[in-house]
């Protein structure tokens, strides 16, 4: 039998028979460097079911250990911390109680995440009665994360903790945060305040702007950073880049050229320009800032992405250039996967996202009709998109797997008027274009095929999904798109199943809703899943 655990565990095994922990058990921790993250757990309990544990009374032991973890198989990818962390647990529920181990203090966060989601699915009154078994675990790929845009629609900290909370329930370790834009810039650079004075102060139409400052990103650094979360800045460069030329216009094209797409949308055509030498003082400014407020991200996204209308030397020497600076200051280079176009090295990590097929754009009705001029620009930087993987993978590089298809969180839901009384709300969001996709589309697939070209998972360095917000205005837009989706991507990045059994996924799905209820979380109820 299998335990509610989601993503699923490498290995369980189940007993006939229960073990009770109530209000008056607790946590005893055998080894001292594990004190924050029983502290951690007990919160987690008490957020997630209400559940009060205390420390030092009897009822879960957790431990620093290695024993019987040999059969977990190993993991694959990059870490964006740069480290090397055994994620490796057992969890074990006897009739004497539960124990919790693992080689390093992540390892026992994350057997203690399974026990989170175990005691949430099986309260019972005042306690939670816990099937008796044994998990073996440890994550397929150490790269499992989110790319979420704070541009389109401004959220600011307490939104992001709730998604780093989120994140941290399904064993998800990296928030990527799409911090500039055209619509907007959001992170401080002390010496170009305009930046944030006059790039942050709107967003997707009369959306409100915003922005992080230093000591709001320092907490939400720290914040994840206690839940094994590290968040990734990206930093879009050259193209998305129209917030900058808003605030410091002399960096920008001489002449401004949008295009309507006629949605009340428009699409921004100038990059920074790679001749200049005030591009490469600001671009160099920006990181010497940025980089020191994500101190525990190895990497820096330098996003490379959809530069309509720039020539292609012009875009690679872009690339090769920011990049060798981000080297310079010790830190990696990730990109989307337009980045392969240029010359990279065999540490860099590449952002496979473009999985349309262009040809078939023609007869989808819901697809953007744009002006004529810019059709030709347009076909060919999606023509160009299939060889970006595998340029990337000849070069060495690594690549994160993103694509539309599959992980695409701004894909509408496929019965999206579903929840009750929301139905309005529930068609506006998603992209049309994109097509609907259903909770089980979402876990359908395989990342190392996803891909063609990948033959191995070692070219991959980990799994990301992308939440886009042109179409997400508020909190609760937000978390209608990310939930029950997250789940899925947990799912994809770190059970070793290749293929996902539907009805049991369901099934374990479907026992989230007591947690998320409890945290106050909105989700979309899809009819796919008998919500409990
Ligand atoms: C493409 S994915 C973009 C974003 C949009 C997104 C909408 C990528 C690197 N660029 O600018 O928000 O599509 O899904």
């Amino acid at each position: 039998m299998s335990l509610p655990v989601i993503p699923a565990p490498a290995t369980t095994t189940t007993h006939d028979g229960t073990y009770t922990l109530s209000g008056t058990s607790g946590v005893v921790v055998q080894s001292p460097a594990l004190a924050g993250t029983a502290e951690r757990f007990v919160d987690d309990v008490r957020r997630d079911s209400g559940l009060a544990l205390s420390i030092g009374s009897p009822g879960v032991t957790v431990l620093l250990g290695d024993d019987g973890l040999d059969s977990v198989p190993p993991v694959a990818g990059l870490r964006a911390d740069g480290d090397e962390v055994d994620e490796r647990h057992g969890l074990e529920i006897t009739t004497e109680g539960v124990r919790v181990w693992g080689p390093t203090v992540e390892a026992v966060h994350r057997g203690l995440t399974s026990l989170r989601q175990l005691i949430s699915t099986h309260r019972q009154d005042d306690s939670a009665v816990l099937p008796l078994g044994r998990i073996v675990d440890g994550p397929r790929f150490a790269w499992r994360g989110l790319s979420f845009d704070v541009v389109r629609t401004f959220h600011g900290p307490d939104e992001v903790r709730r998604v780093i909370d989120m994140l941290s329930l399904y064993k998800l370790n990296v928030l990527h945060l799409h911090l500039t834009d055209d619509q907007g810039w959001r992170v401080e650079v002390p010496s170009r305040p305009a930046l944030t004075e006059v790039g942050a102060a709107g967003a997707i139409g009369d959306r409100p702007g915003g922005y992080f400052s230093q000591a709001e990103l320092a907490e939400l650094v720290a914040y994840a950073s206690d839940r094994h979360v590290t968040v990734v800045p990206e930093i879009d460069m050259p193209g998305h880049s129209s917030a900058v030329f808003t605030a410091y216009p002399e960096l920008g094209p001489s002449e401004a050229r949008s295009i309507d797409l006629g949605n009340g949308e428009s699409l921004q055509l100038g990059t920074l320009d790679p001749g200049r030498d005030e591009t490469w003082e600001f671009v160099a400014e920006v990181l010497d800032a940025v980089i020191p407020q994500f101190p525990r991200s190895a990497y820096v996204h330098i996003g490379g992405d959809e530069t309509w209308g720039m020539a292609d030397e012009d875009h690679a020497a872009f690339v090769e250039k920011a990049a060798a600076l981000v080297r310079a200051r010790g830190k990696r280079v990730v990109g989307w996967q337009e980045i392969a176009r240029a010359k990279l090295g065999a540490e860099d990590v590449v952002q496979y996202w473009l999985d349309l097929d262009v040809d078939k754009m023609s007869e989808n009705p819901d697809a953007p009709t744009p002006p004529e001029e810019l059709l030709p620009v347009l076909l060919e930087g999606l023509r160009k998109a299939k060889y970006d993987a595998p340029k990337a993978l000849e070069q060495g590089a690594r690549l994160i797997v993103s694509p539309v298809t599959w992980l695409y969180f701004d894909r509408p839901h496929a019965d999206a008027s579903s929840d009750p009384g929301q139905e309005k709300a529930r068609e506006r969001l998603g992209l049309k274009f994109y097509g609907a996709a259903s909770i089980e589309h979402g876990v359908s697939w395989d990342p190392v095929d996803s891909v063609s070209g990948i033959e191995s998972t070692d070219q991959i360095a980990g799994v990301e999904a992308a939440i886009w917000c042109e179409t997400i205005t508020n909190s609760e837009d937000l978390e209608l798109m990310l939930l029950p989706r997250l789940p899925g991507l947990a799912e994809k990045s770190w059970s070793h199943q290749t293929r996902t059994d539907w009805p049991a996924y369901a099934a374990r799905l479907a026992r989230q809703s007591p947690a998320w209820r409890n945290r106050s979380w909105t989700w979309h109820q899809s009819t796919e899943v008998d919500w409990i």
